[in-house]
């Protein structure tokens, strides 16, 4: 066994190498608890929990990643060690497949806790193994609660396998987790959420393995949360010790790792038992032993990780509510070409009212029969009736009942409809199609109006002529309008005020309009300039105009709907990312008046120099 470099500078990373040794043991090591802490974290944990990123953006991904770890995190680890900083210190064993971890680990024990192999991945799920005095803090289950405890060896990720050894000292405990860079993707997954919820990793690397690129990743993100880090170069060929723990340490410190224990165990045999020889671990053992003698290295361990973790929370924390923000911003802006293509729709159909472009084709010539026949005269009261002298001569007896110019209006009014929704359809279509997260919630009949909307277009203009019709009624009662309320004066009053809606503003059909010749067309027009003389036509319209649109705004709404619902799951019932911010300035600022990690706090033991194995 060789260590590295000066021990002195390896004798923990910065906050706790200040001082290394036992002179404080004698302090309360649990020091200062940080009093707003924990009700800060449990804040911040709902502020989480509340943050959704269901809009398929560049930042979302990542953020639905991040937030389910901080979750992990804070129940698996931040709070139950906020809880009881007394707790023993959790060592969990990471590192590559195959490194020798669970052999490691047994080593340390003196006992074959772990089974050990040569398929790989061996180890699949966790295996804590701790003094008997300190099982009962593992066993009820306040850290890594998700985790099932059993008493018998287990496949299943979902557990965590319990094992005392009375050969470790109490005040800590093992934790061997499954490999970093599996190719089983539950064992990776693992491995981060166990490294999560360490006090202290003890990185396992061979000579072979030790510049794989996944452990270096994980090594990054413990050194930017300042976690414990103790190193162990397993397997080490005797012939290249030197020139592979000398690179591994340059690794090290040029990656800003320099100050964690560096441990090179050589490659040995394993005996009947797949333990290592003594003399091998002697020097990890001694180590650690020294670490569990010592309650105030303990407690700045974690203290040191703790903080760091915690410390973590903060830039995270802020990188989700600029997502959560980012989500609620993407929503609106999709919803905004939604409401954008709808309201055009409207406009349209406003703007068809308003134009005459309805007082055409089909309608025109069904108006020009109904007035033709006499049918229109006979129903008017006296003040339009003075019209029927006149005209009364170019008026033939064609038959044109109401119904077909009622049915006409339906039809004219439902083709328009049919068409402003359908490229409303096709326009927010579009628009969400442009928009990387419009894109994902796109389903193709979305392009197409509902396929029901023909039906309800129907629905609605007789619900709309009904409605004109009974709008006539109400204003029967008034003599000034119409002379009498039998039912066919209704009808044809309410025809009148329907084609009165059509062609609104000033808008009269001119003669082109009213295409050609015959007398008809002549009373048609006659008539309706004695319609939109009447100021009660003229009223009766405008009302029965507001109606139409009323109507129309509410269909149209329900087809817009289909694709603002689609945005609504992104937006979640209150503010969220200002809340993330607040909850993760509280953390924070607790943090920082805590005095987790003081500068002046016992450090890490320092590794073996090659001097004290000798002696
Ligand atoms: N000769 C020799 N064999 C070792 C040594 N360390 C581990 N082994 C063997 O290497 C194989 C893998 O060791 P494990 O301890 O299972 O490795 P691990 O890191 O726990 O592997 P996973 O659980 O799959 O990640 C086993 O067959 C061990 O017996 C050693 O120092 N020397
Ligand atoms: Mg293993």
């Amino acid at each position: 066994m060789t260590t590295h470099g000066d021990p002195a500078a390896r004798s923990g990373s910065p906050a706790v190498a200040a001082r290394t040794g036992t002179e404080d043991a004698g302090k309360d090591p649990s020091g200062p608890t940080g009093d707003g802490l924990p009700a800060a974290l449990t804040g911040l944990r709902a502020a989480i929990g509340a943050a959704r990123f269901p809009l398929a953006l560049p930042s979302a991904e990542s953020a639905r990643q991040i937030g389910a770890s901080l979750t992990a995190q804070l129940d698996d680890y931040l709070l139950p060690r906020m809880a009881r900083l007394d707790a023993p210190l959790l060592v969990v064993v990471g590192g590559s497949t195959g490194a020798g971890k669970s052999t490691l680990v047994n080593s340390l024990v003196q006992a074959r806790v772990s089974a050990a192999g040569v398929l790989r991945p061996t180890t699949r799920s966790p295996v804590l193994v701790c003094n008997p005095a300190d099982s009962g803090w593992f066993r009820q289950g306040e850290l890594l609660p998700g985790l099932t405890r059993t008493n018998e060896p287990s496949e299943d990720p979902g557990t965590l396998h319990l094992v005392t050894a009375p050969a470790l000292p109490a005040g800590l405990a093992f934790l061997d987790a499954p490999d970093i860079d599996s190719v089983v993707d539950a064992n990776r997954a693992l491995a981060g959420q166990l490294l999560a919820a360490a006090d202290l990793w003890l990185f396992v690397t061979t000579a072979a393995r030790y510049a794989d690129a996944v452990p270096w990743e994980l090594l990054h993100t413990a050194r930017a949360r300042g976690v414990v880090i103790a190193m162990v170069l397993d397997r080490v060929p005797v012939e290249a010790t030197d020139e592979v723990a000398a690179h591994l340490a340059e690794m090290l410190a040029d990656q800003g790792l320099g100050a964690a224990p560096l441990f090179v165990l050589p490659e040995t045999w394993v005996d009947g038992q797949g333990l290592l020889p003594d003399q091998v671990t002697a020097p990890l053992s001694t180590w650690f032993a020294r670490l569990a003698g010592d309650a105030g290295a303990r407690s700045a361990v974690v203290r040191q990780t703790l903080d760091g973790a915690l410390a973590a929370l903060h830039p995270a924390v802020a990188g989700l509510a600029d997502a959560a923000d980012e989500q609620v911003a993407a929503a609106d802006a999709l919803d905004e070409r939604v409401r954008a293509a709808y309201r055009g729709a409207e406009r349209t159909v406003e703007q068809g009212l308003k134009d005459g472009r309805l007082l055409r084709g089909e309608v025109l010539a069904r108006w020009q029969e109904f007035v033709g026949t006499g049918e229109f005269f006979r129903t008017l009261e006296a003040r339009i009736g003075r019209l029927r002298d006149r005209l009364v001569s170019a008026v033939t007896g064609r038959p044109a009942p109401a119904a077909e110019l009622r049915n006409a209006i339906e039809s004219q009014l439902v083709t328009l409809l049919r068409g402003v929704a359908a490229e409303a359809a096709e326009n927010a279509y579009t628009g969400w199609r442009a928009h990387p997260a419009g894109a994902a919630l796109l389903d193709p009949p979305l392009a197409h109006p509902a396929e029901d909307f023909p039906a309800r277009a129907e629905r609605l203009v007789r619900d709309w002529q009904r409605g004109v019709l009974e709008l006539v009624r109400a204003e029967g009662g008034d003599k000034r309008f119409v002379a009498r309320t039998a039912s066919y004066a209704v009808n044809a009053t309410g025809l009148a005020v329907m084609i009165a809606v059509f062609a609104s503003t000033a808008f009269i059909p001119t003669g082109l309009e009213v295409a050609t010749g015959a007398g008809t067309t002549v009373a048609a027009q006659a008539v309706l300039q004695a319609i939109f003389g009447d100021q009660a036509v003229r009223t009766l319209a405008n009302r029965a105009r507001g109606d139409l649109l009323a109507r129309v705004r509410e269909l149209l709404d329900a087809e817009a709907d289909r694709f603002l619902s689609r945005t609504a799951a992104a937006r979640p019932a209150a503010d969220v990312g200002d809340p993330l911010r607040a909850a993760g300035d509280r953390v924070e600022d607790a943090r920082r008046r805590s005095g987790l990690a003081t500068a002046d706090a016992p450090g890490l033991p320092a590794a073996p120099t090659p001097e004290a194995e000798a002696r």
